[in-house]
């Protein structure tokens, strides 16, 4: 067996056997990685070391943390993970807060110490929670106080979580009292690049969990791959925008991404398109990453800011509707980089440069990635063709003691779930999950290409397109619209916006059924639940 400091195995014993891991790449030269590593070292330590500790790590409404101040403040953390909580490397924590300077110090903590680091989203319930706890075997947790209640309630159901501290609290017991007794160095977990430093559970919304396992190095790998070749970040990036740290988009995009290029991040705990303007304006931001709902949300009313200071923009979590990138491009002159990521990749992995933007494409493989679409034989697809998107790189899936490993990694490549077609150039267009492919009367028809149409039409504010029984058709396209201020739901106007469809795409997309809603129910990473549509 080969090196480990972890002294609790769960996490390795628990990886899927290595016939069932995808292949794994490491092709550039920025990729070629240590066997010892851990990734706070890495992200933290060695700016510090290396003279950068002066500068700005985390910007919030609390103020300013320097790489020195946050350096010393997980140090402190890290002992008492390791001195009050009996932490041994290798034992699960859960950490559980908003995106702010506490949660960001207690991840570097947790990585520093050789823990496993399970973050979830804020609003889980105490039922999530306690599948999560269960099948992670999770021990210890850090927790924002005012999350407080639906942790309790988990851990009455479970037994193994036997510590728990909570932070922003002024109690004797609180995390922050007792890390002010603590030391203010620490000596980091000698970590293996391949030891488990993190369990991402993924953000779908039907099924049991999935808990995605990621190792030391895929932390710096995720780091040294797209906001290399396609953000180019560099120290003076001041990054903002709105995915949790609990979702690796976050994780990346808030945290991570700019460490690794010494430059400094806005933690804000909600926002909405007003707010992550302020915060843009406020801040000087430089980069901001978001969902696609959110840029669509910004364009309308991003003329009454200053955004002056804002260079690039990244979306991922779905697909960007092309009208949502050209209006916001109208709107703030930048055009936005898509990427496509998932929680088992850990980060994005078909992207591109704002010069290299195809329209209506996500983008390339990026360097250190490969992609394909594959058949439902498994035969890779000519150019054109609609089949499964299917991806390989220095990062990959594997789950949790999970049956499912072998649906998301099959030949070597992992298998994301996405329709998607190839052009000649390589440039990779999304079609639709492949499980909502909708087909009616024959005819195979992607929902968000019909949402694109639609979002062209001057009264639609959001929709979301799903297919819908019907008796005589079997399954027909049906559009849920929510309309901007100062239009009004009627027959009038579904009729309006089905003509308008029949004029913008092939008539027989249109949908035959036109439902008025006042929102579209949303996961908190902002993804449209179609799910929830279907059921409507
Ligand atoms: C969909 C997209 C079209 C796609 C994620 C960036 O979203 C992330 O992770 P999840 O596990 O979901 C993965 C699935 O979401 N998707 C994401 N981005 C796009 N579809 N265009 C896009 N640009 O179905 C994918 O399989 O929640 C995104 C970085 C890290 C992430 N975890």
């Amino acid at each position: 067996m080969s090196y480990t400091a972890h002294l609790d195995s769960f996490a390795r014993d628990n990886l899927p056997p290595r016939s069932l891991w995808p292949e794994l790449a490491f092709e550039l030269p920025e990729l070629q990685y240590p066997a010892r590593m851990n990734c706070a070292t890495e992200l933290l330590d060695k700016p510090v070391t290396r003279g950068h500790g002066h500068r700005v790590a985390l910007r919030s409404p609390d103020g300013e943390c320097t790489y020195t101040q946050l350096f010393t403040q997980s140090n402190r953390l890290a002992n008492v993970l390791v001195r009050e909580m009996d932490l041994k490397p290798g034992n699960r924590v859960l950490l559980r807060g908003p995106n702010n300077p506490m949660m960001a110090a207690c991840w570097f903590a947790v990585m520093k110490a050789g823990g496993v680091c399970v973050a979830t989203m804020p609003l889980l319930r105490a039922k999530e929670l306690t599948e999560i706890i269960t099948k992670a075997e999770i021990s210890h947790a850090l927790c924002d106080k005012r999350l407080e209640s639906e942790l309790k309630a988990a851990q009455e159901k479970c037994g193994m979580l036997k510590s728990v501290k909570y932070w922003y609290d002024d109690s004797a017991d609180s995390l922050d009292t007792l890390s002010l007794r603590q030391p203010l160095t620490f000596a980091n977990v000698a970590t293996a690049a391949e030891d488990v430093a993190l369990i991402a559970f993924t953000s779908g919304t039907t099924g049991k969990p999935k808990g995605t396992m990621h190792f030391h190095r895929d932390v710096i790998a995720m780091c040294d791959c797209f906001p290399r070749s396609c953000l180019k970040a560099g120290k003076d990036d001041v990054f903002c925008g709105t995915p949790p740290i609990a979702f690796t988009f976050g994780l990346g995009g808030m945290l991570c991404f700019p460490m690794r290029f010494g430059a400094s991040t806005v933690l804000m705990e909600k926002l909405g398109p007003d707010t992550l303007l302020e915060t843009i304006q406020r801040f000087k931001a430089t980069v901001c990453f978001t969902s696609p709902i959110m840029y669509r949300g910004m364009a309308a009313i991003a003329r009454d800011y200053d955004l002056s200071s804002l260079k690039k923009c990244v979306s991922a979590g779905e697909a960007l509707p092309d009208p949502t990138r050209q209006l916001f491009k109208q709107a703030s002159g930048i055009e936005i980089i898509d990427g496509i990521g998932s929680t088992e990749m850990i980060h994005i992995f078909i992207s591109h440069t704002p010069e290299r933007v195809r329209r209506g494409a996500t983008g390339y493989a990026i360097p250190g990635y490969h992609a394909t679409v594959l058949d439902a034989d498994g035969r890779a697809c000519p150019p054109g063709k609609i089949g499964r998107l299917a991806v390989k790189g220095p990062t990959g899936c594997r789950y949790l003691a999970d049956e499912r490993q072998k649906d998301y990694v099959q030949q070597g490549w992992n298998l994301t779930g996405d329709a998607y077609l190839r052009d000649e150039d390589g440039y990779f267009f999304y079609q639709a999950r492949t499980d909502d492919m909708i087909i009616s009367a024959g005819y195979n028809i992607a929902g968000p290409e019909v949402e694109g149409a639609l979002l062209l039409h001057a009264a639609v504010a959001e929709c979301g397109v799903v297919g819908a029984p019907d008796a005589e058709r079997g399954t027909i396209v049906k559009a849920f619209v929510v309309l901007k201020s100062g239009h009004l739901p009627s027959a009038e106007t579904a009729k309006a916006l089905q003509d308008h469809v029949k004029s913008a795409i092939a008539p027989y997309k249109y949908p035959r059924a036109v439902e008025f809603v006042e929102s579209l129910p949303r996961t908190e990473t902002g993804k449209l639940q179609r799910f929830k549509l279907r059921t409507l």
